[in-house]
C-alpha cells in the first residue's frame, strides 16, 4: 500500500484562505483525496466493519499455564522465582478461607454484608503482585485480595466488616468489604458502580503532576465488565487517554453483573475492544492463569508509566460465587455450570499444579499453612466481633470535608434529642448503646 502524503504548508494556506462564499475555489492537485482532519487513507469500497480485529476475529486471550499447570509451548513467561510464586499461591489461597468464614459469620447475622473473589483469586493475586506498593488503587469491592498482598492483616478486615473503633479508614460507616487504605494507598470504596473509573483517570493525571511521583507510580483502577456499561467508564477512558494520564484500567470480566450475564451486556468483543476506540494500548489475558495476569499487568504498568497515559486489561475469569450475600445466583445459572468451572478451571489448584510440578509445594506444606491460615483468621474474627464500636458521634464526622454542613447538624441533633429521651431508658437502645465506645454519653451529655 502507496504512503499516504502528508498536506503541505502551502496546501494548508491555500485551503485557508479559501472562502465558502466562492463556489469556484480550485484546490490544487495535491490536496485531493485528503481528510482535514485525519490521516485515514481514503478507499472507494463501501465497507462497514465490526471488529477490531481481522474481519470476524476475536480479540486472543493469553495465557501461559495450561489448565493442568503446565507451561505451553513457546509462552512469554514473565520472570518470577520460588519466594514470588508461593508468596502468590499463598496470598491466593488465603482468600477462600476468609471469604467462607465471613460469607458465614453474614447468615448467623453477625455482619450486614459479604462478598466474595471466589473464582477469581488469580486475577487479583496476579495483579497485586506485578504492581509497586505505592501504585494508587482505587477498586470496586471484590479486590480484598489486593489488600491482603499489600500486608493488610486479618485485624484490619474484620475492623471494617464489624465496623468497629479499629477501622480507621471509615469508622464503621461504611458496608462490609468497602475496605480502604491510606497507608496501602487503597482509596475507599464506594457503592455506586463505575464511580471509581474517572476518579482513577484523576489520580493517575495528579500522580503525573506530582514531581516525586512521576514516572514512578500509576492509578490502577479495577471494575467489573458490569460496571463498564457506566458512562463513567467511558469518561475515564477518554481522559486517560486524551489528556492524558497514567491509569491502568483492569476489567475483571467475570461473566456476571448480578444476575445479567455478560452475553447481555455488550454486543462487541467484550471491554478489550473498546481500548482501540481510545487509542489506548489493550490486552485481553487468561484471568484464572496467575502467571499471564503477572506478566499482562507488569508490562501493562510499564507502558502506562511510559508513556503516561491509558493501559486497559481485560482479564477473563468466572465468578463461582453468588454476587453478594443478598443473591442466590442458583436462581438465574445452573448449579451444574458452576461447578464444572469450579472443577474444570481452578485457579489456585492450576497453580498449585505448576509449583508442585516444581517442587515447590507439597500436600503437607498444604495441609500446615490452611490450617495456620484458619487458625488465625478465626483468631481475628473473634476478636474484630468482640471490640467495641466507634463513639457515636463519629457517625457524622468526616462526611464533608471542611465545616459541617447544615444536613449533619440537623440530623446530629435529632439524634442527640432522641437520645436525651430514650438513651437511658429504653432497653434496645441501652443495648445498642453499649456497643459504642462512651455509649454515646458524648451525645446524651454533651452540648450539641
Ligand atoms: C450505579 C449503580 N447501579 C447499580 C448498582 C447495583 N449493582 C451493584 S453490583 C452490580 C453488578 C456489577 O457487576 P460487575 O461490574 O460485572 O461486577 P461483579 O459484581 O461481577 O464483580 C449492580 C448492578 C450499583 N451499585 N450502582
Ligand atoms: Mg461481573
Amino acid at each position: 500500500m502507496s504512503r499516504i502524503p502528508r498536506i503541505s504548508a502551502s496546501v494548508r494556506a491555500s485551503l485557508a484562505r479559501r472562502t465558502y462564499a466562492s463556489s469556484t475555489v480550485q484546490l490544487p492537485n495535491e490536496a485531493h483525496g485528503h481528510l482535514p482532519t485525519s490521516q485515514s487513507p481514503i478507499t472507494s469500497k463501501l465497507h462497514f466493519f465490526n471488529s477490531v480485529m481481522e474481519e470476524g476475529k476475536q480479540i486472543p486471550t493469553y495465557r501461559v499455564l495450561d489448565g493442568s499447570g503446565k507451561l505451553l509451548e513457546g509462552a512469554e513467561v514473565p520472570e518470577f522465582d520460588e519466594a514470588l510464586a508461593r508468596r502468590m499461591y499463598e496470598n491466593m489461597s488465603r482468600l477462600p478461607i476468609i471469604d467462607n468464614l465471613l460469607y458465614n459469620v453474614q447468615r448467623q447475622g453477625k455482619i450486614s454484608f459479604y462478598m466474595t473473589a471466589h473464582g477469581e483469586e488469580a486475577t487479583l493475586i496476579g495483579s497485586a503482585a506485578a504492581l509497586d506498593p505505592n501504585d494508587e488503587v482505587l477498586g470496586q469491592y471484590r479486590e480484598m485480595g489486593v489488600l491482603l498482598w499489600r500486608g493488610f492483616t486479618y485485624d484490619e478486615v474484620m475492623a471494617q466488616c464489624f465496623g468497629n473503633h479499629e477501622d480507621t479508614c471509615t469508622k464503621g460507616k461504611q458496608m462490609p468489604v468497602h475496605f480502604g487504605s491510606r497507608k496501602y494507598h487503597f482509596h475507599p470504596i464506594s457503592s455506586p458502580l463505575a464511580t471509581q473509573i474517572p476518579q482513577a483517570a484523576g489520580v493517575g493525571f495528579a500522580l503525573k503532576r506530582d514531581p516525586l511521583r512521576r514516572g514512578k507510580n500509576c492509578a490502577v483502577v479495577y471494575f467489573g465488565e458490569g460496571a463498564a456499561s457506566e458512562g463513567d467508564f467511558h469518561a475515564g477512558m477518554l481522559l486517560a487517554s486524551t489528556v492524558p494520564s497514567p491509569t491502568l484500567f483492569i476489567a475483571r470480566n467475570n461473566g456476571f453483573a448480578i444476575s445479567t450475564p455478560s452475553s447481555e451486556q455488550y454486543h462487541g468483543d467484550g471491554i478489550a475492544s473498546r481500548g482501540p476506540g481510545y487509542g489506548i494500548h489493550t490486552i485481553r489475558v487468561d484471568g484464572n492463569d496467575i502467571l499471564a495476569v503477572l506478566s499482562a499487568v507488569r508490562e501493562g504498568r510499564r507502558l502506562c508509566i511510559e508513556e503516561g497515559r491509558g493501559v486497559l486489561i481485560e482479564a477473563m475469569t468466572y465468578r463461582v460465587g453468588h454476587h453478594s450475600t443478598s443473591d442466590d445466583s442458583f436462581a438465574y445459572r445452573p448449579r451444574q455450570e458452576v461447578e464444572d468451572r469450579k472443577r474444570i478451571d481452578n485457579p489456585i489448584s492450576r497453580f498449585r499444579l505448576f509449583l508442585e510440578s516444581r517442587g515447590w509445594w507439597s500436600e503437607q506444606e498444604e495441609e500446615k499453612f490452611k490450617d495456620e491460615v484458619r487458625k488465625e483468621v478465626m483468631k481475628a474474627f473473634k476478636r474484630g466481633e468482640s471490640l467495641q464500636r466507634h463513639a457515636l458521634k463519629e457517625m457524622f464526622n468526616d462526611v464533608y470535608a471542611g465545616e459541617e454542613p447544615w444536613n449533619i447538624r440537623e440530623q446530629r441533633q435529632e439524634l442527640w434529642a432522641l437520645l436525651k429521651k430514650y438513651g437511658n431508658v429504653w432497653e434496645p437502645w441501652k443495648n445498642e448503646l453499649k456497643k459504642h465506645k462512651g455509649e454515646g454519653k458524648e451525645l446524651i451529655e454533651g452540648d450539641v
